[in-house]
């Protein structure tokens, strides 16, 4: 039996659904591309069970993972919980186990050996596997075609952190994937193991590294010859979680952080930059220049989570939640541990966002990204009131002109973050489709958009209808059919 939920988590569109779902032939608006062949895959989380407190992050919603199947115009939908041993066992016993995000001594006592992971932050595909994944935890193998789970992945024994990043980062050039833990050796500890996984999954270089304090390192930048470490700059300590806190709190009293390294060193050349109050939490890209390393991101002036307290006890501001497009540059033929900093548009944007993903490590022109766009129309009487949190635009932001061409969902929709899907047979930058998920507030459910990357202007070229509201996604990834080891069908339409 499961309580009725309720609360401010559980109203309107975001009410949890809590059912694994299938449609094998969607409705689709438009004339999908004959060129589009692939799998859009979605992660994100909802509450199987409410949690046990009601303060708790959303961070810690039960992983879901979803899959739209794409080939000669058609589209099959799939979506399921991940069936970690937390969803499995709170799922015999019929209720929530678990306590606060992170913080193991907030369980019931029957769950204490358990993996805790929600694995509900980022699908990820390499070496021709599906895995989701979560930055408390080892990467969940998932069937590609089924969703099923398989189970965790530590590339045989050979990953050796206790962790892993929802970001790892696939060099275009060689297949490479570069990836890392933090708090590798357990809760709280100054742990950071950097790895490099050739192209066939096999764990090559391992880089052992400590933080000069333990922060969530959520994402992080690759470069042809650097790896660069930004800090979100939320703090915890064991003490902290053993007096059955929240694992993260905010201290605005601590300097911002970027470790910065030798892509081919052995992590001893790892410098540490400091700068003002931020909340580093996603990147676009970054590439390096000579001694020049070039950072573009999405950073937020201060404490974007309103569930991370703030240590001094004073209030979450919203007003300082807020992100923008930003150009970091850092010179490492100087000494000193300070970087240059620039907003390059003054639109305030979602830090979930995308670049062509084959210009990764490289220098690159555009970074793709929904925001709210206060010129355009929003029907309140249909959509119903959301207090401001709407998104209905995607972003073009072109990095070298300041030129952002934009795309309008609609008045009655919000946007989750865009992927980007090249288009066969191009190689220039941003020549492709963007493609994602939006809720439909007024119908009460998901509508996948794809538009084209170049004309974001001129609106939609299809939209793909699911007969209800798909879970909320945190990020998105495009397998493209061309790629090696794409399973063949997906059921639905396509077998
Ligand atoms: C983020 C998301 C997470 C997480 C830590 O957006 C940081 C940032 C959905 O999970 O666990
Ligand atoms: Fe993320």
């Amino acid at each position: 039996m499961v309580h009725k939920f309720d609360g401010p988590a559980a109203t309107g569109f975001f009410t949890p659904q809590r059912f694994d779902a299938e449609v094998l032939d969607c409705e689709v608006d438009g004339v999908i591309p004959a060129d589009i062949d692939g799998t859009f895959f979605r992660v994100g989380g909802e509450w199987f069970y409410p949690p046990k407190f009601a303060d708790d992050a959303f961070l810690h919603t039960d992983g879901y993972v979803s899959s739209f199947r794409i080939r000669n115009g058609r589209v099959s939908y799939k979506g399921r919980f991940v069936r970690t041993p937390r969803f499995k066992s709170n799922l015999e016993a019929g209720r929530q186990q678990f306590g606060y995000y992170r913080n193991r001594f907030t369980d019931d006592p029957a769950v204490a050996g358990l993996d805790a992971t929600v694995s509900n932050t980022a699908p990820l595909v390499h070496a021709g596997k599906l895995f989701t994944l979560k930055e408390d935890a080892l990467p969940y193998q998932i069937d590609p075609v089924t969703l099923e789970t398989i189970g965790p992945w530590n590339f045989g024994g050979a990953y050796k952190s206790q962790t892993f990043t929802a970001h790892p980062k696939i060099d275009p050039l060689t297949g490479e994937m570069i990836t890392f833990g933090y708090e590798a050796t357990g809760p709280a500890s100054d742990d950071l193991f950097l790895y490099y996984v050739d192209k066939a999954g096999k764990v090559g270089r391992e880089v052992r590294l400590k933080v000069p304090y333990v922060s969530i390192i959520h994402d992080f930048a690759v470069t042809q010859k650097h790896v660069i470490f930004p800090f979100a700059c939320y703090t915890t300590s064991l003490e902290r979680l053993k007096a059955g806190k929240i694992h993260w709190g905010w201290d605005k009293q601590l300097p911002s952080m970027i470790g910065i390294l030798r892509r081919d060193g052995d992590g001893s050349d790892i410098r540490w930059f400091k700068g003002p109050e931020r909340c580093m939490m996603h990147v676009f890209n970054a590439h390096s220049l000579g001694d020049k390393v070039i950072l573009y991101a999405p950073f937020y002036e201060s404490n974007f989570f309103p569930f991370f307290p703030n240590v001094d006890g004073s209030p979450w501001d919203p007003s300082k939640a807020v992100s923008h497009v930003r150009k970091l540059t850092f010179d490492l033929s100087k000494p000193g541990d300070g970087w240059e900093e620039e907003i390059l548009f003054h639109t305030p944007i979602s830090d979930l966002g995308k670049v062509d993903q084959r210009f990764t490590t490289l220098p690159q022109r555009y970074a793709f990204t929904n925001f709210s766009d206060p010129t355009r129309p929003f029907d309140e009487a249909r959509a119903g009131n959301m207090r401001g949190r709407v998104s209905n635009s995607y972003g073009r932001f072109d990095l070298h002109t300041g030129a952002l061409d934009r795309y309008f969902v609609g008045e009655t929709h919000t946007l989750q973050e865009c992927s980007f899907v090249p288009r066969r047979g191009s190689t220039a930058e941003g020549d492709g489709y963007l493609i994602g998920t939006a809720s439909n507030l007024a119908e009460m459910r998901t509508e996948l958009i794809i538009a084209d990357a170049q004309r974001l202007s001129e609106g939609d070229i299809a939209r793909v209808y699911l007969p209800f509201r798909a879970g909320t996604q945190v990020h998105g990834y495009w397998w493209d059919a061309e790629e090696i080891g794409t399973p063949t069908s997906q059921g639905g339409h396509s077998s």
